[in-house]
């Protein structure tokens, strides 16, 4: 897993949910997502994730069964896939682990349900902790910090400790700043720029810039997206930065735009 997660790897995002910011409903078919993902891979995905809970600015929660019809036929069809899981249900990673997935990503960073850490650390799983300030909910009404990257870097040694506490080996850890989670284009931005104070807690950082708002806002002050070139850039600006696995939309692109990067570097 971790030679797989080789700086620049790349994530495929397979979204299993009818409300995603930007791909709703079009992987709901568990055949099309299957596909979908197999394609990921094809395209050079390390591995692919999948999720089937909208977390965009207001989105709702869904429940346990809702989340496990949406993803358990999904994962049943990637037999032989890396699969990453993304949610912080302790029931849905116990059986996304059953059924081969090697990661969870989840973006409450092991805060939401009190068992998912030990269900990593009993599986010898992977985990990406994120960082978000409030909930999907509420996130976005009024973010605010006094140092964003030095609050974020805080808040990711402290879930950090928590996983190694809770038995998850440190380099089963990745982290993430979690870009639009809690935090105005201005402070994604400025984090961006301060990847640094983040790479000194010492493990890999995943970056989720893919068709992000604040890209869109680049152009159009209403975006609700941003744009695939947009996101190219911002993902080799990360990758410049030291960002180590790019969560995107668009596999074959990123791994183009990676691979140019890597070769210039
Ligand atoms: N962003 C989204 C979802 N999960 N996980 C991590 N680790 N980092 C991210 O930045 C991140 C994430 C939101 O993007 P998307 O999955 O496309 O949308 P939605 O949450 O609406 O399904």
């Amino acid at each position: 897993m971790q030679e797989r997660l080789r700086r620049p790897a790349v994530m495929g995002i397979v979204n299993v949910t009818p409300d995603s910011f930007s791909d709703a409903g079009v992987h709901l078919d568990p055949d099309v997502a299957a596909a979908a993902a197999r394609r990921m891979v094809d395209d050079g995905a390390a591995i692919v994730d999948v999720g089937g809970e909208s977390t965009r600015p207001g989105s709702e929660a869904v429940t346990l069964d809702e989340e496990l019809r949406r993803v358990v036929p999904v994962l049943e069809r990637l037999e032989g896939v890396p699969v990453s899981i993304d949610t912080a249900k302790s029931d849905v990673a116990r059986r996304a682990f059953s059924l081969g997935a090697e990661l969870v990503n989840d973006v409450t960073a092991l805060r939401g349900d009190p068992e998912l850490a030990g269900v990593v650390a009993d599986a010898g799983g992977y985990v990406c902790l994120m960082h978000m300030q409030g909930e999907p909910r509420t996130m976005q009404r009024d973010p605010r910090y006094d140092d964003v990257a030095g609050e974020v870097a805080a808040f990711l040694e402290q879930r950090l400790a928590f996983a190694v506490s809770a038995g998850i080996p440190e380099d089963h850890v990745c982290l993430d700043p979690g870009f639009g989670f809690g935090k105005t284009a201005a402070q994604n931005f400025q984090l961006l720029r301060r990847l640094d104070v983040l790479l000194a807690l010492g493990r890999p950082i995943l970056v989720g810039l893919s068709r992000k708002s604040s890209l869109g806002r680049l152009f159009d002050p209403e975006a609700s997206t941003g744009t695939l070139a947009a996101s190219l850039g911002a993902a080799v600006a990360a990758f410049e930065r030291g960002a180590s696995i790019f969560r995107v939309h668009d596999v074959r692109e990123h791994v183009e735009a990676l691979t140019a990067a890597e070769a210039l570097g």
